[in-house]
């Protein structure tokens, strides 16, 4: 962050904020506000795969509507618009109820709306995305609507709540619904991994001493793009040296040192859906002790791929693995979760935590095996793969090679 911007001002006018709306602290969660000027999230303007069962995901909504004994729900995540209608646009929602299945969006993707969401009415509106979802709630009659609540701020709900009498608003969440890929899905998930790879076999070209971290990055972004990437999945990381201690250090003007080892997290985005991979590669000769760690993250992600299988718990697997550096005294340096699943999100459900619900992993989940060490003031090490899972071993999706690279 350019240390130069008025972070004193910002603050003063934050306390000014509290002090005159009369609350006693001001809790701050939206990213922008937490970091001024980070940027939105980018729209792939791609044509959805015709071969995806949209079928099987709106009998698999309407299955959850009965269960959960709502009239209808009101999707508003852009991941879960996406999977259900096929747009993938942004700004619009799905109301959805046993006869009707409307998508709200502004003049803007009305016409990307009709091409990419056959299965819905596409509802326009001029003066509110809200507004209109109001006016819609009203004429379905619908008295008791999911919603999706880890998503809707606060400000919509009051809205909703003071615009709409005698309708329940009940807390849901669809992402669940998404971790199940279908045939066409892995095809894309696959097609993103193979992108991926054929950008590292290029990129490792490009890494010399005296090369900046950003220019890695834009590199390996660029690769991605001409090899079919509609746009990189996350902010493209690379840590070299001391900064590979950061898990997630994007990019900056540091320039790259012999002797150092190189951490790079990319992904490609192909028919909307991620590819997510890690690898660290050394430049020059690197220390017996860089080497050691190096060894020790490669021995847990291989005992990871080993242990991601149909049947088996997702706590069990990060347990395990996390295990597993600890008895190569680094398990103090594992510092984040296993892994998590991918698709039309880098990273959705199910989680590989410690804290994961999911208790079992099925068949065609994609979820990444990404353990890594980072040691403050000393660097780091993470490699990871996007794996598809199966009965019996699974099958990692990104193949490039994990051995350690010197270059
Ligand atoms: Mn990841």
């Amino acid at each position: 962050m350019n240390t130069d911007f008025d972070f004193s001002g910002l603050i003063a006018r934050l306390y000014k904020k509290i002090s005159a709306e009369e609350v006693d602290a001001a809790s701050t969660t939206k990213d922008a506000d937490i970091i001024p000027f980070s940027g939105a999230r980018s729209v792939s303007a791609a044509s959805m795969n015709p071969n995806f069962d949209f079928n099987g995901r709106l009998a698999r909504l309407n299955d959850k509507i009965s269960a959960e004994e709502v009239d209808a729900v009101l999707i508003t995540k852009d991941a879960n618009v996406t999977y259900f209608s096929g747009f993938l646009g942004d700004s619009a929602a799905l109301f959805v109820g046993d006869n009707f299945r409307k998508l709200v969006t502004d003049g803007r993707y009305t016409e990307q709306a009709k091409r990419q969401s056959k299965n819905f009415q596409i509802v326009e509106h001029t003066d509110g995305l809200y507004k209109k979802i109001v006016e819609e709630i009203k004429s379905s009659g619908a008295k008791k609507i999911g919603v999706e609540a880890t998503v809707m701020t606060v400000a919509q709900h009051d809205y909703l709540a003071r615009e709409i009498v005698g309708v329940e608003f009940k807390s849901l969440e669809f992402d669940t619904l998404r971790q199940v890929k279908d045939a066409s899905e892995i095809e894309m998930i696959r097609k993103a991994c193979e992108i991926a790879d054929n950008a590292f076999t290029k990129i490792l070209e490009v890494i010399k001493p005296g090369v900046r971290e950003i220019e890695v990055a834009a590199e390996l972004e660029y690769f991605m793009r001409k090899l079919g990437s509609e746009r990189a999945a996350f902010d493209t990381i690379v840590a070299s040296g001391i900064r590979g201690s950061l898990p997630h250090g994007i990019a900056t003007e540091k320039k790259i040192c012999a002797g150092e080892l190189v951490t790079m997290d990319f992904g490609a985005t192909f028919g909307g859906y991620c590819s997510d991979m890690t690898r660290t590669v050394a430049v020059g000769k690197i220390s017996l002790e860089q080497k050691k760690i190096y060894d020790a993250v490669y021995d847990a992600q291989l005992y990871g791929l080993e242990l991601i299988s149909a049947g088996k718990s997702c706590k069990e697997i990060d347990t395990a693995v996390r295990d597993r550096l600890r008895d190569a005294d680094y398990g103090e340096f594992f510092v984040h979760s296993l892994g998590h699943g991918v698709g039309l999100e880098i990273h959705e459900e199910p989680r590989l935590s410690s804290l994961s619900t999911c208790e079992h992993l099925l068949p065609n989940m994609i979820v990444t095996d990404e353990p890594g060490v980072y040691i403050k003031n000393f660097g780091g090490v993470r490699i990871e793969d996007t794996v598809l899972v199966k009965d019996g071993v699974s099958e990692a999706l990104t193949c490039s090679p994990k051995t350690l690279i010197e270059l």
